[in-house]
């Protein structure tokens, strides 16, 4: 069991990671939210990376994938950009953000990070219900298989960190 993750209360841009991750769409050219904050700090070099991904069937990411490019001027080295599902809208919408997560951490790994930080992927415009998010998350971050990553949830809000905080807890 991974038991390296930690819940933070901030802004994922300052994060002094090796990756963080980005709550994209599947165009992957920028939008609002953190995706918006993430570009913004980066700078435009980000997305010149971003339109370097291959389009295919008109997506750059489709939901609950990842792909990676350099993190331009961020902090971290790498921004990793995956998918959450539209909770009223896409089917199987946990196993999507169930996907989206392990998808990132295997980019991760891959690319030799050991440590990751990620937003609260899907709880904003794409309306998934936060505690439920947060289990999914963690039963996702739990597994052995990322022993060798350090794991950290930045979240905007007080609510948010409670909330991952409780379910935190809830799975040691
Ligand atoms: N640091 C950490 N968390 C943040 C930050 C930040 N700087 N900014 C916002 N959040 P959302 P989604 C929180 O809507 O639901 C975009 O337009 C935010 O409060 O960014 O997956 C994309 O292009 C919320 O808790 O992502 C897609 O079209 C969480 O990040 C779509 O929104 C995720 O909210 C993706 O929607």
């Amino acid at each position: 069991m991974n038991s390296n993750i930690s819940i933070v209360q901030g802004d994922i841009t300052k994060a002094d990671t090796d990756a963080i991750v980005n709550a994209a769409n599947q165009k992957m050219l920028g939008g609002g939210g953190v995706d918006g904050a993430i570009h913004r700090a980066a700078g435009p070099e980000l997305l010149e990376y971003c339109k370097q991904v291959p389009v295919v069937n008109g997506v750059r990411c489709p939901v609950g994938e990842a792909r990676i490019t350099p993190a331009g001027r961020l902090p971290a080295r790498w921004v990793i950009h995956t998918v959450g599902p539209r909770y009223s809208i896409d089917p199987e919408p946990e196993n999507l953000l169930a996907s989206a997560y392990r998808n990132s951490l295997t980019l991760a790994v891959r690319h030799q990070c050991i440590s990751i930080a990620f937003p609260a992927i899907s709880c904003g415009v794409f309306g998934y219900p936060y505690s439920e998010a947060a289990q999914i998350s963690l039963a996702i971050c739990r597994d052995a298989r990322w022993n060798g990553i350090k794991i950290s949830f930045y979240l905007f809000s007080p609510e948010l960190v409670e909330i991952w905080q409780r379910e935190l807890k809830l799975s040691e």
